[in-house]
């Protein structure tokens, strides 16, 4: 790290400000395709790293538990009136301090120990709070899950089943049901869901935390007016800090506040409200609509490059900002290929697909998405190059070919070199 950079921090903790500095260099360098994670704006940065870190705050602005709140409860305020408009929600609570916590606060809400909660498989592309067994979700309630449809017709192939959701939902009646997921490319039919809930009498929690920033922008449609709880992390395509935020109707206003404090969590990170603040203010730009929809095109193109290329995708495609690659028909299973790509400058993660018959440390395919590449400023003409890319890494994965790995990665570089990253100093 430049000492111009960060100069107390290279003064007081040159080891440390060394390892941040090598990784500045890796975010620059390398192709970050990993669908959940984003390149903050220097203005985001510059709001989380602030005096803000000094400061308790037990409590909602106007009714802390400690003193000298002035500037915090307009801080807090700022970041609620915000997400309030972007999302057009009654209510929002930003103090999550992620999103597992914020989906936890959601059961304390709404659910006792024991009762039936409802969530897409983990492997299905669900999530772990979403009451998958070996998460506290799923053994502290009863998790029922549902999938996608498998079926020899590539128009509904890996697609979730609303028929089968409604007859699930009837016959185990949840208190919750859940949809949303982190592995899903395809676009979520909350009003299908808000039905089922509807019917089986449960409490709809929308887990949006992969699309916000596509929904912020206009680039998939909202769940707010269909679903009780919307639930999100902030640093995924909604380009914050790494924090949550929970919104609902003002009936549930009350029951989430409570859940989240006291029933779960202490003082607020006031300084990753800040940079939540700045995000949605960024959010709420019209360059932003720009973004999101410049997300799904770059997916969307990158798909179709790789189906070019012979790629088996989960779902045949993508209609958001991440495609699933089945790798089963690939020499290489998940794992190899994903750390192959990483030699080769392209950060993907392994990832299980529908009915893997692999284990999700092993799993048969790999995930990867358009919202860091996009927030660098490539577009759809350049994903025939990077689908060529992972083309190569995957055959020269199965070949052990280790130089051309290499080659790879300095193509990368270069091509990287002319799209600055936001928030990264320039090289
Ligand atoms: N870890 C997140 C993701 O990568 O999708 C989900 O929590």
């Amino acid at each position: 790290m430049s000492a111009s950079r960060h100069p107390a921090l290279s003064a007081t903790d040159p080891e440390l400000a060394s390892h941040i500095a090598a990784e500045e260099v890796l975010q620059a360098e390398t192709l970050r395709l990993i669908p959940s994670e984003n390149y903050v704006s220097a203005a985001v940065l510059e709001a989380s790293g602030t005096v803000l870190q000094n400061k308790y705050s037990e409590g909602y602005p106007g009714r802390r538990y400690y003193e000298g709140q002035q500037n915090i409860d307009r801080v807090e305020a700022l970041a609620i009136e915000r997400a309030k408009g972007l999302f057009g929600v009654d209510h929002a609570n930003v103090q999550p301090y992620s999103g597992s916590p914020a989906n936890l606060a959601v059961y304390l809400a709404f659910a006792q120990p024991g009762d039936t909660v409802m969530g897409m498989a983990l492997p299905m592309g669900g999530h772990l709070t979403h009451g998958w067994g070996v998460s506290a979700t799923g053994s502290w309630f009863r998790g029922v899950q549902y999938g996608v449809r498998a079926t020899a017709d590539p128009e509904t192939n890996g697609l979730i089943d609303y028929d089968a959701v409604r007859e699930l939902a009837l016959a185990e009646r949840p208190k919750l049901i859940f949809c949303g997921g982190t592995a899903l490319p395809r676009t979520i039919d909350f009003a299908a869901f808000a039905e089922i809930a509807r019917e089986a009498g449960s409490v709809l929690v929308a887990d949006v935390a992969h699309i916000a920033g596509l929904i912020a922008g206009g680039a998939h449609p909202s769940p707010a007016g269909h679903v009780d709880v919307i639930s999100t992390t902030t640093h995924k395509t909604l380009r914050g800090p790494r924090g949550a935020m929970l919104m609902c109707r003002e009936e549930h206003a009350k029951a989430i506040d409570k859940a989240v404090f006291p029933g779960l969590q202490g003082g607020p990170h006031n300084q990753t409200t800040a940079g939540i603040a700045v995000a949605l203010h960024e959010a709420a730009q019209p360059s932003f609509v720009r973004y999101a929809h410049a997300v799904v095109a770059n997916a969307k193109a990158l798909a179709a490059a790789l189906l070019e290329r012979g790629f088996d995708l989960v779902s045949g495609g993508t209609d958001n900002h991440l495609i699933l690659i089945d790798l089963t028909g690939k020499e290489v299973p998940g794992k190899v290929a994903a750390k192959a790509l990483d030699r080769a400058g392209i950060v993907v993660n392994y990832n299980t697909v529908p009915f893997d018959p692999r284990k999700p440390f092993d799993p048969s395919g790999i995930r990867i998405g358009t919202p860091s590449l996009t927030s660098r400023g490539l577009s759809t003409e350049h994903m025939p190059l990077v689908a060529d890319w992972i083309t190569r890494a995957v055959d020269a994965a199965a070949k052990q070919d280790e130089t051309a790995l290499k080659a790879i990665r300095a193509e990368v570089a270069d091509l990287m070199a002319a799209f600055p990253a936001p928030g990264l100093p320039l090289s």
